[in-house]
């Protein structure tokens, strides 16, 4: 079953990822597209919320079983999509695979390019350089302005990551190019630990792993030497100074966010999106220690996929210097809105009011100076 939750347009056309996950239902795909639209305003790109998806896993399928999906969920979405209208991309399940077969069914039913109606594309296809990456580096540029608003340091703090996607190899790779230790990473059936933190070979296994299609993170212990995996734990159990949630909704509860208080863990910055319970939220608020929702810091990757639509627009593209730079740029404001909207009387930044507030005020302002909308 195939889903799309168009939720906001006041903004510019609906944008948002597709997810394909066996436990996709219209509630969760409703959740996403809700704080979609709020992450899309906070990018001050124009750019409406979205989300979408389908109950089909594409994990332990074949490439053609795959194709095939994508061109029968094609042939029925088409219809509600373009690109003035809907833009979407990946997410959890949908990666460049996914997206090519799924543009190429679109470009074969509406007989025209129209770069603009899908983002997340392969390069050679329109794609824009650094879109794989973006989520990941930009939720590193997030934590690094945190961090330095508050004193802190990124190089040598130990990171524990959940997942090894694509979002999870974004972080991890900008974590160790920025001096960080990532000590952890974990998937479906337990998790690795690394004590040294990882290195180049070890973040490019990450993409051999996903491209496995097993869903299993266990193969990264036996390749590697000085590498633990511990079956049925989540990388919550690690001690470390900062987490970040990079694979599901809901993956970090109370009494993980407990584990990792008691550990001393001073840092938890979402990537996924509403990675942790509110429990667990309250529990990180309650001790004082930063952190930050998933719609700020996780923004750089639909930022990046605007990115992507202003280059097709104007038939560019630009070098991955150039995107890097604005994708900087996007985080950086994302993190002084968070700021100005979340700043406490006693000085403290409450991240969570701040990104809802700041979002909420751009889409609520944009309705009203459009009529009712
Ligand atoms: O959650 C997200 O922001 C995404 N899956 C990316 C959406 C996009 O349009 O690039």
């Amino acid at each position: 079953r195939g889903y799309r939750v168009q939720y906001s347009a006041a903004l510019g056309p609906y944008k948002g990822g597709l997810r394909f996950a066996s436990n996709v239902n219209l509630s969760i795909i409703k959740f996403l597209g809700f704080e979609q639209t709020f992450k899309d305003a906070l990018t001050c790109l124009p750019i409406g919320g979205a989300k979408g998806g389908s109950d089909f896993s594409p994990i332990g399928r074949s490439d053609g079983e795959v194709m095939r999906f994508c061109q029968a969920f094609m042939t029925e979405f088409h219809r509600h999509i373009g690109q003035d209208i809907d833009c979407p991309a990946g997410d959890v399940g949908v990666g460049g695979r996914e997206v090519g077969y799924l543009y190429g069914q679109y470009r074969r039913i509406v007989g025209a390019a129209e770069f603009g109606a899908m983002s997340g594309k392969d390069i050679k296809t329109g794609g824009s350089i650094l879109r794989p990456e973006a989520t990941g580096f930009g939720a590193l540029y997030f934590v690094q302005h945190m961090l330095q608003l508050a004193g802190k340091k990124l190089e040598g703090a130990k990171i524990a990551i959940s997942g090894f996607g694509n979002v999870a190899w974004g972080a991890s790779k900008k974590a160790t190019e920025l001096g960080a230790k990532v000590i952890a990473i974990s998937g479906p059936d337990g998790v690795v630990t690394i004590p040294n933190g990882m290195n180049e070979e070890m973040i490019d296994y990450m993409l051999e792993l996903r491209a496995s299609n097993r869903n299993i993170v266990a193969p990264f212990a036996e390749k590697f030497a000085g590498t633990t995996f511990t079956p049925g734990k989540k990388a919550w159990s690690v001690k470390c100074d900062i987490a970040l949630p990079c694979a599901f909704q809901n993956e970090l509860n109370g009494d993980d966010a407990a584990e990792l208080l008691k550990n001393g863990t001073w840092c938890c910055a979402e990537v996924s999106n509403m990675g942790c319970t509110p429990e667990a939220i309250h529990a990180f608020q309650k001790a004082g220690i930063l952190f930050a929702p998933g719609k700020a810091v996780n923004a750089g990757g639909v930022a990046t996929s605007g990115l992507e639509m202003t280059q097709n627009c104007m038939h560019i593209s630009w070098s991955g210097k150039e995107v890097d730079e604005k994708l900087h740029f996007i985080m950086a404001s994302i993190h002084d809105a968070c700021v100005k909207f979340g700043k406490q009387k006693d000085g403290h930044i409450d991240y969570v009011k701040g990104a809802n507030i700041a979002g909420f005020m751009k889409v609520a302002q944009a309705m009203l100076e459009q009529g009712v909308l």
